[in-house]
């Protein structure tokens, strides 16, 4: 039997656009599914969304048969600066098929193992940075996880150097990307009509697009003009041809997924750490258990690719992480475009699902469904993200990473930098809150990460 799918009731035409917190969407989704439910309708930008949060739903939602990845809001606007890059490429776009195919080796694990010392390479530049900060001095953790970040995936990506931690301001790529995914947040948010109307934020908007494409180009023009044979992402582009079609990539789309994984690989990557750090400052029992199995995996050595996978509890810090504050805290779905023969599609049998319906999976809000996670699903407690429990979860209930075939192809590269920059840190610093009476605050972008959150570093003894 049908059920109505509830939800805020709106105003005509602008549907729900005004219910909507412009600082921080994220708070009015959650409060939604807290007053509707799992499932509720909402109008948005003209279109009506769907949006899941129980375990149960959201898995249903999962079924890659039946569902498929919608590209959409924000994340369309997105493809005014790198279209039909990986990230953000229509379901079924052929390009998506082709950079998807030649990537895939150059992101597996062994590749990825070879990319650990220019990993490891940034990961002490930090330490060094803080090392030799004056005594007592204050840390912005977002800013300089950023900094690593991004240097990170150039340096293993395209073998490029920004090093963002020998100067003042990040390098002027951020500030554009970062302005560029803001309002391509803003444009997402809009009616139609209102983004063609022309103005300085449309036109500061493109200029960033144009200042974005043309790093990437002279980083491309760079290596073909110095080619080598570094196993990189970049290499893999260039040299690269699809099993299935026999094609390569064009410049184009190599500049476009250059830029995907600038935007892709840093900003998650940053967020998580920046909350690993205070999720752990947050409960000393966890911080100390973390930082004893790093002394005993690795000591005073020198951090290396084999002490990694002996890290089960910082693993399991990271899970639980992942899973309170997903740095991306929604993807989207709709009904699939091409294998979908039943119209409705239902859910759960009882709620219809129009065949061209955005869907969103409210991931951050489903990892704590208590159906999977218990009464204490808001606690953290990296517990009962220890292998054992971990992998006796339901399908679909843990999906930072996405889902599917358009999951994140950047997760072994996020694993091993985030574990190696955690043993570097904690291996080396004593870290504190700069204020014990913070209160985590959400900063929310294309992703969410904590606002105005600062701790201070102590060496624990002269630097590894
Ligand atoms: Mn990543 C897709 C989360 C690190 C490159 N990533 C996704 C998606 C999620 C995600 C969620 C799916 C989005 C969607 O369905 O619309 N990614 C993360 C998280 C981290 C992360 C939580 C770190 C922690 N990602 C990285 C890194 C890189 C990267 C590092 C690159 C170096 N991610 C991608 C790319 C895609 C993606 C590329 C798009 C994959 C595809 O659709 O084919």
């Amino acid at each position: 039997e049908l059920k109505p799918i509830p939800g805020p009731p709106g105003l005509p035409i602008v549907g729900n656009i005004f219910d909507m917190d412009t600082v921080t969407p994220l708070k009015t989704l959650e409060n939604f599914a807290d007053q509707y439910g799992p499932i509720y309708k909402l109008r948005l930008g003209g279109r009506e969304i769907l949006v899941l949060s129980s375990w149960e739903l959201v898995h249903e939602a999962c079924d890659e048969k039946r569902f498929a990845k919608q590209v959409s809001s924000a994340l369309e606007q997105i493809r005014n600066g790198v279209g039909d890059g990986l990230f953000s490429a229509y379901t079924g776009e052929e390009n998506w098929g082709i950079a998807h195919r030649v990537l895939i080796p150059a992101f597996g694990p062994l590749a990825i193992r070879d990319m650990f010392d220019e990993m490891a390479d940034v990961a002490n530049q930090l330490a060094l940075k803080w090392a030799r900060l004056p005594t007592g001095a204050t840390i912005d953790p977002s800013d300089d996880f950023t900094r690593l970040a991004l240097d990170t995936v150039t340096l293993c990506a395209m073998g490029a150097r920004f090093n963002s931690f020998y100067t003042e301001a990040q390098h002027p790529f951020v500030d554009s990307m970062v302005d560029f995914l803001i309002e391509s947040g803003n444009r997402g948010r809009r009616l139609p009509a209102m983004n063609m109307i022309p103005g300085q934020a449309t036109d500061k908007y493109f200029r960033d697009i144009e200042f974005m494409k043309q790093v990437a180009n002279d980083l491309l023009k760079e290596r073909k003009e110095n080619p080598c044979d570094k196993k990189d992402l970049l290499n893999a582009m260039i040299k690269g041809r699809d099993p299935q079609t026999g094609k390569g990539l064009s410049d184009e789309l190599i500049v476009n997924n250059m830029i995907t994984f600038l935007i892709a690989g840093h900003e998650t990557t940053s967020a998580t750490l920046a909350f690993t750090m205070y999720n752990l400052l947050r409960h000393p029992q966890k911080y100390k258990k973390l930082q004893e199995e790093i002394d005993t995996v690795v000591g005073r050595e020198t951090v290396n690719v084999e002490h990694l996978s002996k890290l089960k509890y910082t693993a399991a810090v990271l899970r639980e992480t992942l899973r309170l504050s997903s740095p991306i805290t929604a993807i989207n779905v709709r009904p699939h475009p091409f294998n979908n023969h039943e119209d409705p599609v239902l859910l759960n049998g009882q709620y219809k699902v129009a065949k061209d319906q955005s869907v969103v999976l409210l991931v951050k809000k489903m990892h704590q469904d208590p159906a999977v996670y218990g009464q204490d699903a808001a606690e953290f407690k990296p517990e009962r993200m220890l292998d054992e429990e971990f992998n006796k979860l339901p399908p679909d209930a843990w999906k930072p990473f996405g889902n599917g075939v358009r999951a994140c192809i950047g997760r072994p590269f996020a694993w091993q930098e985030m574990l190696l920059v955690l043993a570097t840190l904690f291996q080396n610093f004593d870290f504190h809150m700069a204020d014990s009476g913070y209160k985590l605050a959400i900063k929310q972008n294309l992703t969410i990460k904590p606002k105005d959150f600062y701790m201070k570093a102590r060496l624990r003894h002269g630097l590894t």
